[in-house]
């Protein structure tokens, strides 16, 4: 099968271990347009990848987010496949995830890692954290995907255009899938491979740095879609406090003993815990509103 209407988009940062047999695999599948973006890798990434074909295009600021936001602006194919250029996603696995988008069923396609990895591929703290960040996910966004940080994906290029991305570094898959979410796509999920690392290519993630990072922009994000959590956070924070002081103020004073201070410090608390609750339902009731006049202008303008 001939794919030429796909653009298969490879952000790189020093790959080129493994670029070379990763564009070779696109090809046999029938892939002839690959677009290569590369975050000025020290070794041979570029060489290797012009040599096997695919365009190289240098990203003009750093990290895996702004190269992808900068590819988007210069694919010209209708459809565009996703993936890293580390050799742990198999090339022929794409046919799966492009079906729903040619057939029209999705606009925006996952490869979930989750359910049928390689042993070595997660080291332990990377499977942990990526469960957690897809539960944080769920909780907050109340979409029941499995695997957002998912670098395999498919999607039509409208569908990525409509998305409002800014995130420059690793955060930029889950911007995606929030994005996906406010713009109501039909995004899908596709069980597929997940390879280990090639001993010869070192990652750029850190868990930790990377997985707080990831797991902050989930919850900032999530004040424009689900502010009762949002704000629901803060306001309990600062009620469990006030619960806190307030438990230990009670007790002295059953003792005899009044403490001023600490009771209008737990006052305080409580009232701003309280507040915080009631910033979230009236935030709330802005963005259900908003979301019932998008939907009148989108009825309207189809
Ligand atoms: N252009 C560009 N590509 C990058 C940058 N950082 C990482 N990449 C590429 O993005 C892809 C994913 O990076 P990885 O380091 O594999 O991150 P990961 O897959 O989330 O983590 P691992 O589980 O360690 O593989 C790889 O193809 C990297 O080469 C960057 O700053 N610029
Ligand atoms: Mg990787």
């Amino acid at each position: 099968m001939k794919y030429t209407n796909v653009c298969v988009l490879i952000p790189t940062l020093n790959e080129a271990a493994t670029i070379g047999q990763l564009i070779k695999d696109f090809k046999s599948e029938g892939f002839t347009d690959i677009l290569v973006i590369d975050g000025n890798s020290r070794d041979k990434t570029r060489e290797v990848a012009e040599a096997e074909g695919a365009k190289v295009v240098l990203q003009t600021g750093k990290g895996k987010g702004q190269a992808m936001i900068q590819a988007f602006k210069l694919i010209e194919s209708p459809y565009v496949v996703l993936v890293d250029g580390d050799g742990t996603y198999l090339a022929w696995e794409a046919s799966s995830l492009l079906e729903p988008i040619l057939e029209g069923r999705a606009d925006h396609v996952v490869g979930n890692r989750l359910e049928k990895y390689s042993s070595g591929a997660f080291t332990r703290l990377n499977l942990v954290g990526n469960r957690m960040i897809n539960m944080l996910f769920d909780l907050a966004y109340g979409a029941h995907l499995r695997d957002i940080l998912s670098g395999y994906r498919a999607f039509t290029l409208e569908s990525i255009r409509e998305l409002e991305l800014n995130k420059t570094g690793f955060e930029i898959e889950t911007e995606i899938s929030v994005e996906c979410i406010l713009k109501n796509q039909r995004v899908l999920e596709v069980p597929i491979s997940y390879l280990p690392r090639s001993e010869k290519g070192a990652t750029k993630l850190n868990p930790i740095k990377d997985g707080l990072r990831i797991g902050s922009t989930i919850y900032r994000l999530a004040k424009v879609h689900n502010p009762m959590f949002y704000f629901g956070i803060i306001g309990s924070f600062f009620i469990l406090a006030g619960i806190f002081t307030g438990t230990f103020v009670v007790a002295q004073w059953l003792q005899g003993i009044t403490r001023i201070p600490l009771t209008v410090l737990t006052a305080l608390l409580i009232i701003f815990g309280l507040q915080m609750f009631i910033f979230g339902m009236l935030s709330d009731l802005i963005v259900s509103l908003h979301r019932q006049t998008i939907r009148l202008l989108q009825e309207k303008n189809k």
